[in-house]
């Protein structure tokens, strides 16, 4: 049998070329490292065993690269990821790095900068599509404010979705079958951005001309820094049929932006999400949009990718023990107290079900004196992703339940 901790094609693991490319740069401190030329990322990438390689259209083509220059690096990276067996499954827009953008792009107060930026886009929408992307990021770094007073916030949601349904119309237009999913973060570079959570996002979608093409790219340290739980968030997304992507990384809240390798602050909440991811059919990349440490050098950097990886298929591994985990699978079926007849009453309204159920009654104080076992629960799911969950604990664990029931 195949190792389960060795990374396969099928895993769909992707990397963006401004992750295992990052110089290690930050607001205090020079690079640390030479910046991964996007050819050697590629290299490195397929050797460390990843499938995909995401960018934005400057990651690849300089932003003041002629037509002809921008032909030449786009031939050669194509041919560097058929060498590497590598496919290209994201690409996005960079709208924050270039000066221009320096309060915003679809919602800059400048008409020039917003015309530029959809510009922009429409050129690195067509270089994804050129790369084979199925899927299109929209991360409005930038679009938000320090001054509350220089934007209204209605403007700027006007303005995100006319950029939006506009892009939409052009894809349209130009046949692209290519889907769109907005990535949310609360603040940093701004003070504060626009759309902060994943939540907002969704909502806002509803409110679009083509809402079919647009879903969410959620990231774990976003909703991490907004003080949220991820897996509730990206729940949530597949519940509507929006996770189009998914940007896995760590983050401990009320720091700084980490982008830290995956699972390396809260494994446990990167367990609760990669067993969503494994157990809800969700098919899309599992991309990795993180940084190694600053203190890295290059074989550093290929080590934090590895991991990435490793620890996305050992958690993936101990999703299928709990499943098998007898214990935790019979406290599970006692807690998941199913009433048929009750469902039956309660899943959808009818005057007479309402009638039946305004007739009932419930033992209110014996109800909430049962006691749930959530703590037996956790601290079986917390032995299991620690390791020390024995076949012997198990069998006398589930001796210790049977006495209960
Ligand atoms: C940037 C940001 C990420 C976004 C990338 C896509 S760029 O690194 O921190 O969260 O996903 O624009
Ligand atoms: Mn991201
Ligand atoms: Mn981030």
């Amino acid at each position: 049998m195949a190792d389960p901790l060795t990374p396969k094609p099928t895993d769909r693991f992707s990397f963006g070329l401004w992750t295992v490319g990052n110089p290690g740069r930050d607001p205090f401190g020079e690079p640390v490292r030479p910046r991964l030329d996007p050819l050697e990322a590629v290299e490195m990438l397929a050797e460390a065993g990843a499938w995909g390689v995401n960018l934005h259209d400057n990651d690849l083509v300089p932003i003041d690269a002629t037509a002809r220059e921008r032909d030449r690096i786009v031939k050669d990276f194509r041919q560097a990821c058929r060498d590497h067996g590598l496919v290209v499954p994201m690409a996005t827009t960079n709208l924050f790095t270039d000066p221009i953008f320096k309060d915003g792009a679809f919602t800059s107060n400048d008409g020039r900068v917003r015309a530029y930026a959809l510009q922009k886009t429409m050129r690195a929408i067509d270089l994804g599509v050129e790369l084979g992307a199925k899927v299109y990021v929209f991360w409005g770094g930038r679009e938000g404010t320090e001054v509350d007073a220089s934007k209204d916030a209605r403007d700027a949601c006007r303005r995100f979705r006319e950029a939006i349904d506009y892009l939409c119309a052009y894809c349209i237009d130009q046949g692209y079958s290519l889907r769109f999913a907005l990535e949310a973060k609360p603040n940093e570079p701004r003070a504060d951005i626009f759309f902060p959570t994943t939540g907002h996002y969704l909502a806002f979608i509803t409110t679009l001309a083509h809402p079919e093409m647009v879903g969410v790219n959620p990231e774990v340290a976003h909703e991490h820094m907004a003080g949220l739980n991820m897996h509730h968030a990206v729940a949530q997304a597949i519940d509507m049929g929006k996770l189009f992507h998914i940007d896995l990384n760590d983050q401990v809240p009320g720091r700084y932006d980490q982008d830290l390798r995956f699972g390396s602050a809260n494994p446990k909440a990167a367990f609760f999400l990669v067993r969503l991811l494994e157990e809800s059919g969700y098919e899309g990349p599992r991309h990795f949009d993180a940084h190694a440490y600053r203190t890295e050098d290059r074989d550093g950097v290929a080590e934090f990718a590895r991991g990435c990886m490793r620890t996305y298929l050992i958690l993936k591994e101990k999703a299928r023990e709990m499943r098998e985990d007898s214990e935790i699978q019979d406290l599970l079926a006692r807690i998941h107290r199913h009433q048929r007849d009750l469902e039956d009453l309660t899943r959808q309204y009818t005057k007479d079900r309402a009638r039946k159920l305004g007739e009932m009654s419930f033992d209110r104080k014996g109800l909430a004196e049962a006691g749930l076992e959530y703590e037996r629960l956790d601290q079986c799911v917390t032995e299991l992703l620690l390791g020390v969950r024995s076949k012997s604990s198990k069998a006398s664990a589930s001796g210790r339940a049977r006495g209960r029931r």
